[in-house]
């Protein structure tokens, strides 16, 4: 049985390279909201709808375990969907909170993420569910999802801007900084050279991709050594073509062809 992967569009696939990397043996089925992005402006109530349609989307492929790659869904919809299927669920959000407590010395943590994610609080709430000592610092960066789908990663705007969000948290004293939106850790090396080599970069999509390698070894659910080939499927609810160029400058495979779903009908 596949890993079933959601996300609000095309960031999730930071998530999938992260599981492609660390369990290849395990085969996929990602499903990316294109018709419905940004999930980062909508409220609570919607990203929860969304979320319950793609799941059982994702249960007519038998999938064995679901991964909410988008850390806007998971910070707002991952309470309300967990008890509601009978497939075990895990989102990111703990995942990075986990790593960035390990990582903090100073017990000061900075959170970026979309409007959504900030609002809610999560990432404060988990991290000081975990240790209440640690102070974090959260910071909206809406316009870095748009700046990395148009392919501005190594322009100069983006370095204006990486300074326009992130001055202030450079100025706070964080050793640690958790890269709270899919799309963010394909700006890593800006960001990094931005506030410099004393802080700890947190990428939920690896730690997430560790914790899913957890579940599936305690639940005796990972798929054998034996097989030759894993198999990837990607579905969309919008126009596929886009979403397979940008899928093809973060994925170290060709993306075969995606398949657009009409999810407003799960
Ligand atoms: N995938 C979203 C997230 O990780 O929060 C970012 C894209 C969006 O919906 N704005």
């Amino acid at each position: 049985a596949p890993i079933g992967v959601f996300d609000s569009g095309v960031g999730g696939l930071t998530v999938v390279r992260e599981i492609v990397r660390q369990l290849p043996d395990e085969n996929i089925v990602y499903f990316g909201d294109t018709a419905r992005v940004p999930y980062g402006s909508k409220s609570k109530n919607t990203i929860i709808r969304f979320s319950e349609q793609i799941i059982r989307f994702l249960k007519t492929k038998d999938v064995k375990a679901i991964v909410i790659a988008c850390n806007t869904a998971s910070a707002l919809a991952l309470d309300a969907v967990r008890h509601e299927f009978d497939v075990p669920i895990i989102g990111v959000v703990i995942p990075g909170a986990r790593a960035a407590v390990e990582a903090t010395q100073d017990n000061k943590v900075g959170v970026i993420g979309t409007d959504a994610t900030v609002q809610s609080g999560m990432y404060t709430k988990i991290i000081q569910g975990m240790n209440p000592d640690i102070q974090v610092i959260e910071k909206a960066c809406p316009l870095f999802v748009p700046l990395v789908e148009e392919g501005f990663k190594e322009h100069v705007v983006t370095e204006e801007i990486i300074e326009y969000y992130l001055q202030s948290m450079k100025e706070s004293d964080i050793d640690a900084m958790i890269l709270g939106c899919t799309h963010y850790p394909l700006l890593r090396s800006k960001i990094r050279s931005y506030m410099g080599e004393r802080i700890q970069i947190v990428n939920p999509a690896y730690e997430t991709a560790m914790d899913l390698k957890q579940l599936l070894k305690e639940g005796n659910m990972a798929n054998d050594r034996s097989k030759m080939h894993s198999h990837y499927e990607f579905y969309v609810s919008d126009t596929a073509e886009k979403f397979r160029q940008f899928a093809n400058t973060v994925m170290p495979f060709d993306v075969p062809e995606t398949n657009v779903v009409n999810i407003e009908e799960y």
